[in-house]
């Protein structure tokens, strides 16, 4: 384990990206090691330096093509860069929807980024879990940027939201939030809205809509990071305004860091990240073993013929589980 550190450590491609591996697996074995390797990067190591920034939108917006551009600029400036996705779809489909389709081909064979496009998340939340470990890894590479692209259909977007600092929301020029299927309570969550594909002639309505999008954050309530939540003009094709992103993400992080805010997010995600492992953690205890599935399979059954509440269910889970445990 001291020797996978040191290698992460040292900016080992091939390890950090087989401890990655490790965060995505369900088995205990795996978790075992896992533990170990995190232990021992973070015991010894704090990286303040180091900015999360989540970005979100709906399919198709131009997440990834900004990225692209977003991360070659901090490059440029001088900071290492690692891109995680969250990919809700592998949980219900068993496929990707970021894995096949990620652009980022230049980054990915940039010597200062890292670029892992899809987790094979797990339905029981096991997505969430691996992303937080994974960020943890970059971190311990010497990645002080790391990005984490989501799909904006929904739970994905609390969970990235519950990982980073900073959360970006793309949108596209015209349309009002309703159109463009983003839900008010995603649009709470960002710190910079940017609208996309400002180019070829839709600069007019992109102007329009970033002022609609202007009127409606005064109706919301103060972010907690104590900032104004800026609304900007970008063509991530064109590489329009991508700087200015940078200067924008930049000083919110200089902001944060004054005001406290920085810290106070990170242990409140720390205590929500230390909840979510504990539901894991206790469902794949009671998981473990033939039994343990021969007897989940058995409730899932009941309930799916309604022959047993779900309450009950869930208590006879437990109990059962903890008398074989005595
Ligand atoms: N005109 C124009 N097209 C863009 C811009 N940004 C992205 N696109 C195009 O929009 C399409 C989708 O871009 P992606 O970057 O894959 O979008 P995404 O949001 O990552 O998509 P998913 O990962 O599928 O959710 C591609 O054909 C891009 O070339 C832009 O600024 N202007
Ligand atoms: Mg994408």
């Amino acid at each position: 384990m001291d020797d996978w550190a040191t290698q992460i450590r040292a900016g080992n491609r091939e390890v950090l990206g087989q401890a990655i591996t490790l965060t995505e697996s369900n088995r205990m074995s795996d978790l075992e090691i896992l533990d170990k390797l995190l232990h021992a990067l973070v015991s010894d190591q704090v990286h303040p330096e180091s900015l999360r920034i989540g970005i979100t939108g709906v399919p198709g917006v131009g997440k990834s093509t900004f990225i692209e551009q977003f991360g070659e600029a901090l490059i440029e400036q001088g900071h290492r860069v690692a891109v995680l996705a969250i990919d809700p779809s592998s949980s219900r489909t068993g496929g990707s929807i970021l894995g096949d389709k990620t652009r980022m081909e230049r980054l990915a064979q940039n010597e200062a980024a890292f670029v892992r496009p899809s987790p094979t998340g797990s339905s029981l939340g096991g997505v969430t879990r691996g992303t937080s470990e994974a960020i943890v890894l970059c971190e311990a590479a010497g990645y002080d940027r790391i990005i984490i692209e989501t799909v904006g259909v929904g739970q994905s977007e609390t969970a990235a939201r519950e990982l980073t600092d900073a959360f970006i929301l793309l949108m596209l020029p015209g349309g009002g939030d309703e159109l463009q299927g983003i839900k008010r309570g995603i649009m709470e969550m960002a710190d910079l809205l940017l609208v996309n594909k400002c180019d070829s002639g839709r600069e007019m309505l992109a102007e329009e809509t970033a002022n609609q999008y202007r009127k409606a954050l005064h109706l919301f309530p103060p972010n907690p990071g104590g900032h104004e939540v800026d609304v900007m003009m970008i063509s991530a094709l064109e590489a329009l305004g991508i700087q200015e992103c940078c200067v924008a993400l930049e000083a919110l992080k200089s902001k944060w860091i004054t005001n406290g805010w920085m810290n106070q997010q990170r242990s409140t995600q720390r205590v929500i990240q230390f909840r979510h492992h504990l539901q894991q953690l206790l469902f794949m205890q009671r998981m473990d073993g033939d039994e343990g599935s021969k007897k989940w399979g058995k409730l899932l059954q009941d309930l799916e013929a309604g022959s047993v509440h779900p309450f009950r269910a869930a208590r006879e889970w437990m109990s059962e589980r903890l008398i074989q445990g005595r």
